[in-house]
Protein backbone atom coordinates (compact mmCIF):
# COMPACT_ATOMS: atom_id res chain seq x y z
CA UNK A 1 0.00 0.00 0.00
CA UNK A 2 0.86 3.32 -0.68
CA UNK A 3 2.90 4.85 1.95
CA UNK A 4 1.70 8.58 1.36
CA UNK A 5 -1.82 7.82 1.32
CA UNK A 6 -3.92 10.77 3.07
CA UNK A 7 -7.60 9.93 4.20
CA UNK A 8 -9.34 13.48 4.76
CA UNK A 9 -12.33 15.57 4.44
CA UNK A 10 -10.95 18.33 2.09
CA UNK A 11 -11.48 21.91 3.21
CA UNK A 12 -15.01 23.70 0.92
CA UNK A 13 -12.46 26.15 -0.38
CA UNK A 14 -12.60 27.13 -4.11
CA UNK A 15 -15.10 27.39 -6.64
CA UNK A 16 -14.13 25.23 -9.95
CA UNK A 17 -14.14 26.47 -13.12
CA UNK A 18 -15.45 23.85 -15.66
CA UNK A 19 -12.63 22.55 -18.47
CA UNK A 20 -14.03 23.18 -21.73
CA UNK A 21 -15.50 20.42 -23.76
CA UNK A 22 -13.12 18.29 -25.86
CA UNK A 23 -14.21 15.77 -28.92
CA UNK A 24 -14.85 16.40 -32.35
CA UNK A 25 -18.36 16.77 -33.06
CA UNK A 26 -19.78 14.78 -35.30
CA UNK A 27 -22.48 15.90 -38.18
CA UNK A 28 -26.05 14.46 -37.77
CA UNK A 29 -26.22 11.46 -39.64
CA UNK A 30 -29.32 9.97 -41.68
CA UNK A 31 -30.83 7.36 -43.29
CA UNK A 32 -33.64 6.79 -46.52
CA UNK A 33 -32.95 10.46 -47.57
CA UNK A 34 -29.84 9.36 -45.14
CA UNK A 35 -27.64 6.43 -45.28
CA UNK A 36 -27.25 3.81 -43.18
CA UNK A 37 -24.48 3.68 -40.52
CA UNK A 38 -22.14 1.19 -40.24
CA UNK A 39 -22.45 -1.96 -37.72
CA UNK A 40 -21.00 -0.69 -34.34
CA UNK A 41 -19.48 -2.74 -31.86
CA UNK A 42 -22.01 -4.02 -28.47
CA UNK A 43 -20.86 -5.25 -25.35
CA UNK A 44 -22.51 -7.72 -22.98
CA UNK A 45 -22.46 -7.04 -19.57
CA UNK A 46 -23.55 -8.59 -16.30
CA UNK A 47 -26.65 -9.13 -14.80
CA UNK A 48 -27.73 -6.24 -12.22
CA UNK A 49 -30.81 -6.01 -10.11
CA UNK A 50 -33.35 -2.84 -8.86
CA UNK A 51 -31.89 -1.02 -6.30
CA UNK A 52 -34.48 1.12 -4.63
CA UNK A 53 -33.03 3.56 -2.91
CA UNK A 54 -33.57 6.54 -5.36
CA UNK A 55 -37.07 5.93 -4.10
CA UNK A 56 -35.94 7.96 -1.00
CA UNK A 57 -36.34 10.96 -3.85
CA UNK A 58 -39.53 10.00 -5.50
CA UNK A 59 -41.76 12.95 -4.85
CA UNK A 60 -39.29 15.48 -6.71
CA UNK A 61 -38.58 12.60 -8.87
CA UNK A 62 -40.85 13.46 -11.94
CA UNK A 63 -41.19 17.27 -11.76
CA UNK A 64 -37.06 17.21 -11.82
CA UNK A 65 -37.51 14.58 -15.20
CA UNK A 66 -40.14 16.95 -16.74
CA UNK A 67 -38.29 20.25 -15.82
CA UNK A 68 -35.01 18.84 -17.16
CA UNK A 69 -36.90 17.85 -20.56
CA UNK A 70 -38.27 20.62 -21.22
CA UNK A 71 -36.11 21.65 -23.65
CA UNK A 72 -35.92 18.51 -25.89
CA UNK A 73 -39.58 18.30 -25.71
CA UNK A 74 -40.14 21.79 -26.90
CA UNK A 75 -37.90 21.51 -29.66
CA UNK A 76 -39.37 18.10 -30.28
CA UNK A 77 -43.08 18.84 -30.78
CA UNK A 78 -42.87 21.96 -32.81
CA UNK A 79 -41.02 19.45 -34.98
CA UNK A 80 -43.41 17.46 -34.76
CA UNK A 81 -46.04 20.06 -35.27
CA UNK A 82 -44.24 21.26 -38.60
CA UNK A 83 -43.88 17.35 -39.88
CA UNK A 84 -47.99 16.82 -39.75
CA UNK A 85 -48.83 20.80 -40.68
CA UNK A 86 -51.58 20.21 -42.98
CA UNK A 87 -52.00 17.03 -42.49
CA UNK A 88 -54.64 15.18 -41.01
CA UNK A 89 -53.40 11.56 -41.95
CA UNK A 90 -50.23 10.01 -40.94
CA UNK A 91 -48.89 9.26 -44.88
CA UNK A 92 -45.77 8.43 -46.32
CA UNK A 93 -44.94 12.25 -46.70
CA UNK A 94 -45.45 12.81 -42.69
CA UNK A 95 -43.09 9.68 -41.99
CA UNK A 96 -40.42 10.95 -44.43
CA UNK A 97 -41.10 14.21 -42.04
CA UNK A 98 -41.20 12.39 -38.96
CA UNK A 99 -38.12 10.44 -39.39
CA UNK A 100 -36.48 13.92 -40.14
CA UNK A 101 -37.65 14.89 -36.71
CA UNK A 102 -36.17 12.05 -34.85
CA UNK A 103 -33.05 12.30 -36.51
CA UNK A 104 -32.40 15.65 -36.30
CA UNK A 105 -33.43 15.09 -32.57
CA UNK A 106 -30.26 13.71 -32.12
CA UNK A 107 -32.01 9.95 -31.66
CA UNK A 108 -29.75 8.98 -34.26
CA UNK A 109 -30.05 7.14 -37.39
CA UNK A 110 -30.63 3.51 -36.25
CA UNK A 111 -33.11 3.23 -33.68
CA UNK A 112 -34.98 6.17 -36.02
CA UNK A 113 -35.39 4.19 -38.54
CA UNK A 114 -36.63 1.09 -36.43
CA UNK A 115 -39.21 4.02 -34.76
CA UNK A 116 -40.42 4.55 -38.37
CA UNK A 117 -40.74 0.88 -38.83
CA UNK A 118 -42.75 0.42 -36.07
CA UNK A 119 -45.10 3.41 -36.73
CA UNK A 120 -45.34 2.16 -40.79
CA UNK A 121 -46.87 -1.33 -39.52
CA UNK A 122 -49.09 0.49 -36.98
CA UNK A 123 -50.39 2.32 -40.07
CA UNK A 124 -50.67 -0.56 -42.65
CA UNK A 125 -52.71 -2.28 -39.91
CA UNK A 126 -54.94 0.22 -38.73
CA UNK A 127 -55.57 1.24 -41.87
CA UNK A 128 -56.36 5.33 -40.97
CA UNK A 129 -54.30 6.75 -38.20
CA UNK A 130 -54.38 10.52 -37.32
CA UNK A 131 -51.87 12.53 -36.68
CA UNK A 132 -53.22 14.08 -33.85
CA UNK A 133 -52.80 10.71 -32.38
CA UNK A 134 -48.80 10.90 -33.20
CA UNK A 135 -47.60 11.91 -30.06
CA UNK A 136 -49.14 9.14 -28.41
CA UNK A 137 -48.20 6.51 -31.06
CA UNK A 138 -44.89 7.72 -30.78
CA UNK A 139 -44.57 7.57 -27.14
CA UNK A 140 -46.10 4.00 -27.14
CA UNK A 141 -43.53 2.55 -29.94
CA UNK A 142 -40.65 3.79 -28.01
CA UNK A 143 -41.48 3.10 -25.09
CA UNK A 144 -42.06 -0.48 -26.33
CA UNK A 145 -39.05 -0.49 -28.42
CA UNK A 146 -36.81 0.58 -25.58
CA UNK A 147 -38.56 -1.95 -23.11
CA UNK A 148 -38.33 -4.62 -25.99
CA UNK A 149 -35.11 -4.41 -26.92
CA UNK A 150 -33.22 -4.36 -23.31
CA UNK A 151 -33.83 -7.04 -21.22
CA UNK A 152 -32.66 -5.48 -18.10
CA UNK A 153 -35.33 -2.72 -16.13
CA UNK A 154 -33.06 -2.40 -13.23
CA UNK A 155 -32.62 1.33 -12.09
CA UNK A 156 -29.17 2.22 -10.55
CA UNK A 157 -26.50 0.19 -9.35
CA UNK A 158 -26.88 -3.09 -7.58
CA UNK A 159 -24.92 -2.75 -4.29
CA UNK A 160 -25.96 -6.19 -3.19
CA UNK A 161 -22.92 -7.98 -4.87
CA UNK A 162 -22.05 -11.24 -4.14
CA UNK A 163 -19.06 -10.94 -2.63
CA UNK A 164 -17.12 -9.37 0.87
CA UNK A 165 -15.87 -5.77 0.62
CA UNK A 166 -16.88 -2.75 -0.91
CA UNK A 167 -19.22 -2.31 -4.44
CA UNK A 168 -16.30 -0.20 -6.06
CA UNK A 169 -17.73 1.68 -9.10
CA UNK A 170 -14.82 3.23 -11.88
CA UNK A 171 -16.16 6.35 -13.11
CA UNK A 172 -14.78 7.01 -16.84
CA UNK A 173 -15.31 9.54 -19.94
CA UNK A 174 -13.82 12.05 -21.82
CA UNK A 175 -13.18 15.20 -19.96
CA UNK A 176 -15.85 18.33 -18.61
CA UNK A 177 -18.65 15.07 -19.29
CA UNK A 178 -19.48 15.36 -15.79
CA UNK A 179 -18.00 12.21 -14.01
CA UNK A 180 -17.36 14.45 -10.73
CA UNK A 181 -20.25 15.72 -10.48
CA UNK A 182 -21.82 12.73 -11.40
CA UNK A 183 -19.94 10.70 -8.05
CA UNK A 184 -20.66 13.77 -6.02
CA UNK A 185 -25.03 13.29 -6.90
CA UNK A 186 -23.98 9.56 -6.25
CA UNK A 187 -22.44 10.13 -3.43
CA UNK A 188 -25.37 12.10 -1.64
CA UNK A 189 -27.59 9.82 -2.69
CA UNK A 190 -26.39 6.78 -1.67
CA UNK A 191 -24.80 8.32 1.68
CA UNK A 192 -28.69 9.48 2.35
CA UNK A 193 -29.48 5.93 1.58
CA UNK A 194 -27.38 4.88 4.61
CA UNK A 195 -24.73 3.40 3.04
CA UNK A 196 -20.94 3.81 3.54
CA UNK A 197 -19.10 5.93 0.68
CA UNK A 198 -15.61 6.54 0.04
CA UNK A 199 -14.45 8.20 -2.84
CA UNK A 200 -11.01 8.00 -4.83
CA UNK A 201 -9.52 10.79 -6.77
CA UNK A 202 -8.03 8.89 -9.14
CA UNK A 203 -7.87 11.99 -12.06
CA UNK A 204 -3.98 12.72 -10.75
CA UNK A 205 -4.11 14.77 -14.45
CA UNK A 206 -4.95 18.28 -12.73
CA UNK A 207 -4.97 19.66 -9.53
CA UNK A 208 -8.23 21.31 -10.02
CA UNK A 209 -9.72 17.74 -10.33
CA UNK A 210 -8.64 16.44 -6.61
CA UNK A 211 -9.96 19.71 -5.27
CA UNK A 212 -13.10 19.90 -6.92
CA UNK A 213 -13.57 16.06 -5.49
CA UNK A 214 -12.94 16.98 -1.89
CA UNK A 215 -15.62 19.85 -2.10
CA UNK A 216 -18.42 17.55 -3.33
CA UNK A 217 -16.63 15.18 -0.14
CA UNK A 218 -17.13 17.72 2.01
CA UNK A 219 -20.78 18.64 0.83
CA UNK A 220 -21.64 15.07 1.14
CA UNK A 221 -19.67 14.51 4.28
CA UNK A 222 -17.60 11.66 2.87
CA UNK A 223 -13.91 10.66 2.63
CA UNK A 224 -11.59 11.36 -0.35
CA UNK A 225 -8.53 9.55 -0.92
CA UNK A 226 -5.96 11.55 -2.41
CA UNK A 227 -2.60 11.77 -3.41
CA UNK A 228 -0.69 15.01 -4.87
CA UNK A 229 -1.13 16.10 -8.38
CA UNK A 230 0.91 13.84 -10.76
CA UNK A 231 1.36 10.80 -8.80
CA UNK A 232 0.17 7.38 -10.51
CA UNK A 233 -4.16 7.20 -10.26
CA UNK A 234 -3.54 3.50 -9.68
CA UNK A 235 -2.00 3.52 -6.39
CA UNK A 236 -4.50 6.32 -5.94
CA UNK A 237 -7.42 3.81 -6.38
CA UNK A 238 -5.19 0.87 -4.49
CA UNK A 239 -5.21 3.24 -1.74
CA UNK A 240 -8.85 4.06 -1.63
CA UNK A 241 -10.12 0.46 -2.17
CA UNK A 242 -7.60 -0.30 0.55
CA UNK A 243 -8.65 2.33 2.64
CA UNK A 244 -12.45 1.83 2.08
CA UNK A 245 -11.77 -2.41 3.22
CA UNK A 246 -10.18 -1.52 6.42
CA UNK A 247 -13.30 1.61 6.93
CA UNK A 248 -16.04 -1.27 6.56
CA UNK A 249 -17.46 1.43 3.13
CA UNK A 250 -19.99 -0.57 1.43
CA UNK A 251 -19.32 1.50 -2.21
CA UNK A 252 -16.34 2.82 -3.78
CA UNK A 253 -16.46 5.51 -6.22
CA UNK A 254 -13.51 6.36 -8.31
CA UNK A 255 -13.00 9.45 -10.34
CA UNK A 256 -10.56 9.29 -13.27
CA UNK A 257 -9.19 11.24 -15.54
CA UNK A 258 -10.81 12.69 -19.02
CA UNK A 259 -7.83 14.50 -20.98
CA UNK A 260 -4.55 12.48 -20.66
CA UNK A 261 -1.73 13.23 -23.72
CA UNK A 262 -3.63 10.37 -26.12
CA UNK A 263 -6.58 7.87 -26.18
CA UNK A 264 -4.62 4.83 -26.25
CA UNK A 265 -2.21 6.40 -22.50
CA UNK A 266 -6.04 7.35 -21.20
CA UNK A 267 -7.22 3.36 -22.04
CA UNK A 268 -4.11 2.06 -20.62
CA UNK A 269 -4.36 3.82 -17.31
CA UNK A 270 -7.98 2.38 -16.99
CA UNK A 271 -6.74 -1.02 -17.70
CA UNK A 272 -3.92 -0.21 -14.72
CA UNK A 273 -6.46 0.69 -12.48
CA UNK A 274 -8.43 -2.03 -12.63
CA UNK A 275 -5.61 -4.37 -12.64
CA UNK A 276 -4.26 -2.99 -9.46
CA UNK A 277 -7.60 -3.03 -8.15
CA UNK A 278 -8.29 -6.36 -8.08
CA UNK A 279 -5.24 -7.11 -5.99
CA UNK A 280 -7.17 -6.52 -3.15
CA UNK A 281 -10.53 -7.38 -4.28
CA UNK A 282 -10.56 -9.61 -7.59
CA UNK A 283 -14.21 -9.21 -8.36
CA UNK A 284 -13.45 -4.53 -8.86
CA UNK A 285 -14.36 -3.20 -10.14
CA UNK A 286 -18.25 -3.99 -9.99
CA UNK A 287 -18.94 -1.39 -12.74
CA UNK A 288 -17.57 0.47 -15.03
CA UNK A 289 -19.59 3.87 -15.53
CA UNK A 290 -19.18 5.93 -18.93
CA UNK A 291 -20.70 9.40 -18.44
CA UNK A 292 -21.81 10.92 -21.55
CA UNK A 293 -22.26 14.69 -22.14
CA UNK A 294 -26.00 14.17 -23.55
CA UNK A 295 -25.72 18.05 -24.58
CA UNK A 296 -22.95 17.28 -27.36
CA UNK A 297 -25.40 14.79 -29.36
CA UNK A 298 -24.15 12.93 -31.73
CA UNK A 299 -20.71 13.14 -29.87
CA UNK A 300 -22.00 11.02 -27.08
CA UNK A 301 -23.04 8.24 -29.68
CA UNK A 302 -19.46 8.26 -30.92
CA UNK A 303 -17.81 8.63 -27.03
CA UNK A 304 -20.16 5.44 -26.50
CA UNK A 305 -18.58 3.60 -29.49
CA UNK A 306 -15.06 4.78 -28.67
CA UNK A 307 -14.85 3.45 -24.97
CA UNK A 308 -16.58 0.49 -25.31
CA UNK A 309 -14.57 -0.94 -28.16
CA UNK A 310 -11.42 -0.24 -26.35
CA UNK A 311 -12.46 -0.71 -22.63
CA UNK A 312 -14.65 -2.55 -20.25
CA UNK A 313 -17.96 -0.58 -19.74
CA UNK A 314 -20.71 -1.92 -17.77
CA UNK A 315 -23.33 0.97 -17.38
CA UNK A 316 -23.62 4.30 -18.31
CA UNK A 317 -24.79 7.93 -17.15
CA UNK A 318 -25.99 10.76 -19.71
CA UNK A 319 -25.24 13.97 -18.18
CA UNK A 320 -26.43 17.99 -18.96
CA UNK A 321 -29.93 16.95 -19.93
CA UNK A 322 -31.24 19.91 -18.61
CA UNK A 323 -30.80 22.99 -20.67
CA UNK A 324 -30.38 20.95 -24.19
CA UNK A 325 -32.53 20.03 -27.01
CA UNK A 326 -30.56 17.05 -27.85
CA UNK A 327 -32.34 15.01 -25.43
CA UNK A 328 -33.67 12.42 -27.84
CA UNK A 329 -29.62 10.96 -27.72
CA UNK A 330 -30.41 9.07 -24.77
CA UNK A 331 -33.38 7.06 -26.81
CA UNK A 332 -30.48 6.17 -29.36
CA UNK A 333 -27.98 5.55 -27.10
CA UNK A 334 -30.33 3.12 -24.66
CA UNK A 335 -31.59 1.72 -27.88
CA UNK A 336 -28.45 0.94 -29.23
CA UNK A 337 -26.08 -0.55 -26.96
CA UNK A 338 -26.30 -3.10 -24.99
CA UNK A 339 -24.88 -1.16 -22.24
CA UNK A 340 -27.98 -0.05 -20.00
CA UNK A 341 -28.15 4.04 -19.36
CA UNK A 342 -28.26 3.67 -15.47
CA UNK A 343 -28.64 7.09 -14.64
CA UNK A 344 -29.33 10.95 -16.16
CA UNK A 345 -28.40 13.99 -15.00
CA UNK A 346 -30.67 17.04 -15.29
CA UNK A 347 -28.65 19.73 -13.55
CA UNK A 348 -25.81 20.76 -11.79
CA UNK A 349 -27.71 20.13 -7.96
CA UNK A 350 -27.01 17.23 -5.45
CA UNK A 351 -30.55 15.99 -6.18
CA UNK A 352 -30.39 16.41 -9.95
CA UNK A 353 -29.63 12.39 -11.15
CA UNK A 354 -31.89 9.91 -11.16
CA UNK A 355 -31.52 6.15 -12.62
CA UNK A 356 -33.16 6.18 -15.71
CA UNK A 357 -36.22 4.66 -16.50
CA UNK A 358 -37.31 3.99 -19.86
CA UNK A 359 -40.63 3.94 -19.79
CA UNK A 360 -41.28 6.77 -16.92
CA UNK A 361 -38.20 9.22 -19.60
CA UNK A 362 -40.85 8.16 -22.68
CA UNK A 363 -43.80 9.64 -20.99
CA UNK A 364 -41.90 12.31 -19.51
CA UNK A 365 -40.80 12.96 -22.99
CA UNK A 366 -43.91 13.12 -24.66
CA UNK A 367 -46.40 13.89 -21.91
CA UNK A 368 -48.52 16.44 -23.76
CA UNK A 369 -49.92 17.72 -20.19
CA UNK A 370 -46.71 18.28 -18.63
N1 LIG B 1 -26.59 21.52 -16.21
C1 LIG B 1 -25.86 20.46 -15.86
N2 LIG B 1 -24.56 20.59 -15.64
C2 LIG B 1 -23.86 19.49 -15.29
C3 LIG B 1 -24.46 18.22 -15.14
N3 LIG B 1 -23.48 17.33 -14.81
C4 LIG B 1 -22.34 18.05 -14.73
N4 LIG B 1 -22.56 19.35 -15.03
C5 LIG B 1 -21.59 20.45 -15.08
O1 LIG B 1 -20.62 20.18 -16.08
C6 LIG B 1 -19.37 20.73 -15.71
C7 LIG B 1 -18.29 19.67 -15.83
O2 LIG B 1 -18.57 18.66 -14.88
P1 LIG B 1 -17.44 17.80 -14.18
O3 LIG B 1 -18.14 16.92 -13.22
O4 LIG B 1 -16.36 18.66 -13.69
O5 LIG B 1 -16.91 16.97 -15.42
P2 LIG B 1 -15.70 15.93 -15.46
O6 LIG B 1 -16.09 14.88 -16.43
O7 LIG B 1 -15.36 15.50 -14.11
O8 LIG B 1 -14.55 16.82 -16.08
P3 LIG B 1 -12.95 16.57 -16.00
O9 LIG B 1 -12.58 16.35 -14.58
O10 LIG B 1 -12.39 17.82 -16.58
O11 LIG B 1 -12.65 15.39 -16.87
C8 LIG B 1 -19.54 21.29 -14.30
O12 LIG B 1 -19.75 22.67 -14.38
C9 LIG B 1 -20.79 20.59 -13.80
O13 LIG B 1 -21.50 21.36 -12.85
C10 LIG B 1 -25.87 18.10 -15.41
O14 LIG B 1 -26.49 17.03 -15.35
N5 LIG B 1 -26.51 19.26 -15.76
MG1 LIG C 1 -13.58 15.58 -13.06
Amino acid sequence: MCAAVSELFCIFARIYIPDTLQGVRAPPAGRGRYALPGHHDLQTRKEIKIMGFFSLFGGKKKETLDEGLAKTKESMFSKIARAVAGKSKVDDEVLDNLEEVLVTSDVGVDTTLRIIERIEARVARDKYVSTSELNNILRDEIASLLTENGSDDTEGFNLEASHEGPYVVLVVGVNGVGKTTTIGKLAYQLKAAGKKVYLGAADTFRAAAVEQLCIWGERVGVPVIKQQMGSDPASVAYDTVSSAIAGGADVVLIDTAGRLHNKVGLMNELTKIRNVIRKLLPTAPDDVLLVLDGSTGQNAFEQARQFTAATEVTSMAITKLDGTAKGGVVIGISDQFKIPVKYIGLGEGMEDLQPFNRREFVDSLFDTKA
